[in-house]
């Protein structure tokens, strides 16, 4: 599945005709920062949008966030001006709106990211939280990873990461005064990409067997890191064909820039609770019309339908699927 497969549907199209059924929203790989503000505008326009989901309960971000974070206190040391003017701040006030309105939101430490504390999400009311993370979709268990620990082909990133993401390094590293970070994280931003362009394709991918490993013990896989959004049938079990879903999210890219607009793509998941309600009324005509009318006794609802129908509803006959979906974001600033 590519970004041009249309097997990912698109968006706008999602939001406009089911706005009542989303109900989560998984994003990655954002990169944000202050030297690309068309990213910046994308996610603001996004948290917009969802902010407008009467039903939308969860957004997930699931690791770099941003192109790189070198410790909260780059941010909660600002001065009162500095802050006003900070790039970060209408992302705060955005979030905490989100927030208000029910959404929880739940933040991931990516490789680019993984300073982020507890501390700077509790600006938006947010939860930080560790991989590996698990959701239930329906009665299957999926898997929450930012998916950088399943490219075990990478063994010089492996190396790097395993003295990252060392709690000692991380102490001694926010201990540093800021500007050192500040430098550091920039030699080895440079050092990644001169790395980066002598690795093959396959070795910055995930490696099938740590895929298996993680897909043993639960139902599905979602992740992001490797830029190559997809869904993949990941054959588990080769003798009775068992496949488990891998949900690969996208990386936030300026797919067009000129002097009219920047135009921003990327790949997210937004998971549908789709509602069924067994109608009684119908029910009854089925005792009358014998077992061929069964199929009438369900209705399918929309949660847009449940809304403006709320007083001729029984609840307790409701009855909620979610489905999770590969969506392309497209957004021009
Ligand atoms: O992020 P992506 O996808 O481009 O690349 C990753 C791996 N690279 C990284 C590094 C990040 O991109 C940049 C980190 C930004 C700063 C983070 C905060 C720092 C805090 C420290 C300061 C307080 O994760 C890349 C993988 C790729 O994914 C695909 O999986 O290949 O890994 C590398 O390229 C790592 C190299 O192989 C090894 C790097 C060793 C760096 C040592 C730096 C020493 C200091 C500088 C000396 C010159
Ligand atoms: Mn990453």
């Amino acid at each position: 599945m590519s970004v041009n497969d249309p097997a990912i549907v698109d968006y706008s199209h999602i939001i406009t005709t089911r706005p009542h059924d989303i109900c989560r929203v998984l994003i990655s790989d954002l990169h944000l920062s202050a030297d690309e503000p068309a990213l910046v505008q994308a996610f603001l326009a996004l948290i917009d949008d969802l902010k407008a989901l009467a039903n939308l309960n969860e957004l997930y971000i699931l690791g770099d966030w941003f192109d790189a974070w070198v410790g909260d206190d780059r941010y909660l040391t600002l001065s009162s001006t500095e802050f006003h003017r900070n790039w970060l701040t209408p992302i705060i006030e955005t979030l905490s709106e989100l927030s208000a309105k029910g959404c929880d939101i739940k933040v991931m430490h990516g490789n680019r990211d993984f300073l982020i504390g507890q501390e700077f999400c509790d600006l938006f009311n947010a939860e930080l939280i560790h991989e590996p993370y698990f959701i239930h979709i329906n009665d299957k268990s999926f898997r929450l990873e930012h998916g950088d620990a399943l490219c075990t082909d990478d063994k010089s990133y492996q190396r790097f990461r395993t003295i990252m993401r060392n709690p000692v390094t991380q102490w001694l590293l926010l201990k540093r005064p800021l500007q050192k970070r500040i430098a550091l994280a920039q030699r080895i931003r440079t050092k990644s990409s001169m790395d980066k362009s002598h690795k093959s394709m396959s070795i910055m991918d995930v490696n099938h067997a740590a895929v298996l490993k993680v897909l043993n013990k639960v139902d599905g896989l979602i992740h992001g890191h490797t830029h190559r959004p997809a869904k993949h049938e990941v054959i588990v079990d080769k003798k009775n064909h068992t496949t488990k879903p891998r949900y690969v999210l996208g990386d936030w890219r300026v797919i067009h820039r000129d002097s009219a607009y920047e135009q921003v793509e990327a790949i997210i998941a937004i998971s549908y609770c789709e509602t069924t309600y067994s109608d009684r009324s119908l029910l009854y005509d089925q005792k009358q019309e014998g077992a061929g009318q069964i199929e009438q006794n369900f209705r399918q609802i929309t949660s847009t339908q449940l809304a403006n129908e709320q007083h001729s509803i029984d609840k307790s006959r409701l009855d909620q699927k979610e489905s999770l979906q590969l969506v392309k974001f497209e957004i021009k600033t």
